[in-house]
């Protein structure tokens, strides 16, 4: 299976879902500079996701799963004894799938775009991290209640997810400083090894 990804980017929640249920995967990076997105072997990226965002995975069989919520979903469950993800149908999966979708659109989706281009105007960018201050309020009330993960006891995917959109935060000047249990959390996730792992494959440095 490849991963397409671009370094430190939403891809990092899939890859290291893969690390974390020891999963090998085949890493090809895309370019997100270049219009259109090229890969690093040169091919146009959209003939891969016409929607050219990453993550994209290749199954062997040359079909292709987009969107990283349902990408970590598919990995998680090839190795259901990793605890990722819960069994499908139970409410606690439900929970999980809960949880990527906030994340998906109520944090991700403010994140990027909003703060990543400054064109789009300070107005735009307040506002999206007051909704950001908000929403990242409802995490750190229930993380308080369910530490460490937001499932509890377990690492999931969801907080695969969590760590990946949030540690984007010093990068887009949102200020963590009111919210210590995500900042703890932030530091045990990217303590895992997996987690430094994947972001080292990515190229991007962990902390010490
Ligand atoms: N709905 C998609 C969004 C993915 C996404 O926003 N990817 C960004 C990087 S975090 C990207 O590739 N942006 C480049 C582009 O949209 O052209 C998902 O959840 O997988």
């Amino acid at each position: 299976m490849k991963l397409y990804y671009a370094t430190g980017t939403c891809s990092l929640s899939p890859h290291i879902v893969a690390k974390e249920a020891g999963i090998g995967l085949e890493l090809e990076r895309v370019d997100l500079r270049k219009t259109p997105h090229v890969t690093e072997r040169g091919v146009d990226y959209t003939s891969v996701n016409p929607n050219h965002y990453v993550p994209a995975l290749e199954l062997d069989d040359g079909s292709v799963l987009t969107e990283g919520a349902a990408i970590s979903q598919y990995l998680a469950d090839l190795k259901p004894e990793s605890g990722l993800a819960p069994a499908a149908g139970t409410v606690e999966r439900i929970r999980l799938q809960s949880w990527l979708n906030f994340i998906a659109s109520e944090l991700h989706k403010m994140y990027s775009p909003w703060l990543f281009h400054p064109e789009y105007g300070t107005q735009a960018q307040d506002v999206a991290r007051t909704k950001i201050a908000e929403r990242l309020a409802t995490v750190e009330r229930h993380l308080a209640e369910r530490s460490p993960f937001l499932l509890g006891e377990t690492f999931t995917a969801a907080d695969a997810y969590l760590f990946t959109i949030v540690g984007w935060s010093p990068y887009t000047k949102v200020d963590l400083a009111p919210f210590p249990v995500i900042r703890a959390f932030m530091a045990r996730v990217g303590a895992r090894p997996a987690v430094q792992a994947a972001m080292q494959a990515e190229g991007m440095r962990v902390a010490a």
